[in-house]
């Protein structure tokens, strides 16, 4: 933690980076390569996001996604970017996306390290310049390097994230990231093509005052997630959601408050993703000691059985989320 704090506001990411592998005797700098990898690509879908607007790239395909829902164009140009340079970079055996069905497997067999994309997260509100976001994990391949990556490697559960990251193309563009030792925010700054740190060692309010839900799907929440919103509503608590994931993630993390994406009648199972969208953040939340919980468990400790597997998410502020799931059991107990 020392060393940590010892990186002063402004280290730019590269360094960082450097600094942090050097802290491990062992470490052979692969997974700083593959983070760096992630950073680059970072930086040319943040330029294909600004320019979208001039360039007419908002829209949709004609097709539609594995989810069956419509594809936007800059789903498919951030997915190509950061497959492409995961795949440059040579780190990286298998990674998985959210806009694809399949394993992509990189040609680097002798590769460690498998990562889970979602490349543009919240890309309903592209057309209407919304902060929208990408969410990645990193896990250590299980299977024995030489050969393709499998599923096996892909369906680990969250708890076994060596790192975990989000990028928020907001006001100002944010790389947050953890490799499991607290967790650190970055800027971009364009004119420099470069990230610094800005948000050292993060950490969120144990308890907060914004709760983050669609409420417009309020008569299908579970009644322990409806009774958590009235109780929100007598404390005063302030309401606010985006619809961004990430965007709603990232100012519950620092300002400390709750999100909340139950069942509902439309997604029985939930309708965010485990494996693309909530390990990450689940991982994150933790690191800065916050709490992910699909309303009876912890979200860390899921084993995906699909990779497209959708799961209930509650997460944010410890005892925010405790609230939630005390709300949920009552409420299930009152209907035994
Ligand atoms: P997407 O994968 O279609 O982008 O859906 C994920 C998004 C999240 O970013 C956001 O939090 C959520 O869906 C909003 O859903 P809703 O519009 O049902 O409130």
């Amino acid at each position: 933690m020392d060393d940590q704090l010892a990186l002063p506001v402004g280290t730019t990411l590269d360094r960082f980076i450097m600094r942090k592998q050097e802290e491990f005797a062992y470490a052979t700098g692969e997974l700083s390569q593959l983070l760096r990898d992630i950073a680059l690509a970072t930086k040319i879908v943040n330029r294909e996001i600004n320019r979208a607007g001039l360039l007419g790239v908002p829209g949709t395909y004609a097709h539609q996604t594995v989810r069956g829902e419509e594809q936007q164009k800059l789903d498919m140009i951030a997915n190509i970017r950061f497959i492409r340079a995961l795949r440059n970079g040579g780190e990286v055996c298998t990674v998985i996306s959210a806009e694809d069905k399949h394993l992509i497997q990189t040609g680097n067999t002798k590769g460690k390290y498998i990562v889970a994309i979602d490349p543009l997260d919240g890309s309903s509100n592209v057309d209407v310049n919304v902060a929208i976001g990408t969410i990645f994990s990193v896990y250590r391949r299980v299977s024995e390097a030489g050969d393709d990556g499998t599923l096996a490697d892909c369906l680990q559960k969250g708890a076994k994230q060596v790192a975990a990251g989000y990028i928020i193309y907001g006001s100002s563009t944010m790389l947050v990231y953890t490799t499991g030792c607290g967790v650190n925010g970055f800027t971009y700054e364009p004119s420099l093509g470069e990230f610094f740190l800005s948000h050292p060692l993060i950490s969120t309010p144990r308890q907060g005052s914004i709760y983050s839900c669609n409420e417009g799907n309020i008569d299908s929440f579970p009644e322990g997630v409806q009774a958590y919103v009235r109780h929100c509503k007598a404390q005063r608590y302030t309401g606010r959601y985006i619809g961004s994931l990430v965007a709603d993630f990232h100012r519950n993390l620092l300002k400390g408050g709750v999100y909340i994406y139950p069942v509902t009648s439309d997604y029985p199972d939930g309708k965010l993703r485990l494996v693309y969208e909530c390990n990450a953040l689940a991982m994150i939340v933790e690191q800065a000691g916050g709490k992910a919980s699909d309303g009876s468990g912890r979200i860390l400790d899921k084993t995906p059985t699909d990779m497209h597997q959708r799961t209930p998410l509650i997460i944010g502020s410890r005892d925010m989320v405790d609230k939630v799931q005390e709300f949920m059991a009552k409420e299930s107990a009152n209907l035994k």
